[in-house]
């Protein structure tokens, strides 16, 4: 049942370093007087399909169609959930070796102009870094998504049993030279 091997916890400096950049881009949203209430991004990015890989402790990810309706790009910079203390952005790269292993994405993922970013195993997706609780087959959870203007969606995820996605997971800190 163990998926996700056992990892230490990383530094939280990456998660501290996204919520100021998100604080900076909510204030100087706030500055503007010409914007209309229908131009939150939150309005514009829909995610559907949306599920998360059972996992009874310790790790897992969710997984859905992120669709943008507007004329611009809209970047999804966090997300969080009651299931988990913490929850990351994350993008799948090969190693030095080729394997392929999963990273905190840098500034977060961009959904083009009336285009869409499929997060799914093996690719981007959310990671769930501490489950407060099991996620059982079955059962729903909330995930809230925030995005570049500050503007946040609540959307409600199944939890699926799935076997994939069990990249290797590299801490931020860690020397991706290493023995190259
Ligand atoms: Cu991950």
């Amino acid at each position: 049942m163990s998926a996700f091997p056992r990892t230490p916890r990383i530094a939280r400096r990456l998660g501290a370093t996204t919520a100021l950049s998100v604080l900076a881009v909510f204030a100087t949203a706030c500055t503007g007087t010409d914007a209309a209430p229908s131009s939150a991004q939150s309005d514009r990015v829909t995610l559907s399909d949306q599920w998360i890989k059972a996992a009874d402790s310790g790790m897992s990810a969710a997984f859905g169609d992120l669709t943008n309706t507007g004329d611009e790009p809209v970047t999804l910079v966090a997300a969080t959930s009651p299931a988990s203390a913490r929850v990351e952005i994350h993008e799948v790269v090969p190693d030095s070796t080729g394997a392929k292993t999963m990273r905190p994405k840098e500034g977060g993922i961009t959904i083009p102009a009336h285009g869409a970013v499929t997060l799914r195993p093996g690719a981007e997706h959310l990671m769930f870094m501490d489950l407060l609780q099991p996620l059982r087959t079955g059962a729903e959870t909330s995930l809230t998504l925030t995005f570049a203007d500050g503007s946040t969606s609540v959307v409600t995820a199944q939890i699926r049993d799935f076997a994939g996605g069990n990249e290797h997971y590299v801490p931020g800190a860690e020397n991706p030279a290493h023995g190259g």
